[in-house]
């Protein structure tokens, strides 16, 4: 289950999600609108920044887009044999 941290309006968001859309990946969307999801974030990366990628299944949790999008591509991008 991959979860992600995310916020109405927000680019760096919508980049992810883009790439989550290309890539066939469904998150559990959490959005900071609601106060305690914004606390459950602060106390899970220690700040208040969207979005942020929680992989459980390989114990991975990371802020900024552009590193949350490489690490989709390299371990969900589909792999054509
Ligand atoms: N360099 C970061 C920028 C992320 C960023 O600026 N996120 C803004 C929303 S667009 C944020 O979390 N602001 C704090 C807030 O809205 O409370 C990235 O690429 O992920």
């Amino acid at each position: 289950m991959l979860t992600l941290y995310v916020k109405d309006g927000c680019p760096f968001c919508a980049k992810v999600l883009a790439v989550g859309r290309e890539l066939g990946i469904a998150f559990d969307e959490r959005n900071i609108a609601d106060p305690s999801v914004a606390a459950e974030l602060v106390a899970r990366g220690g700040k208040r920044q969207v979005p942020y990628l929680v992989d459980a299944a390989r114990d991975t949790e990371m802020y900024e887009s552009d590193d949350i999008a490489r690490y989709l591509r390299e371990h969900y991008a589909e792999r054509v044999v």
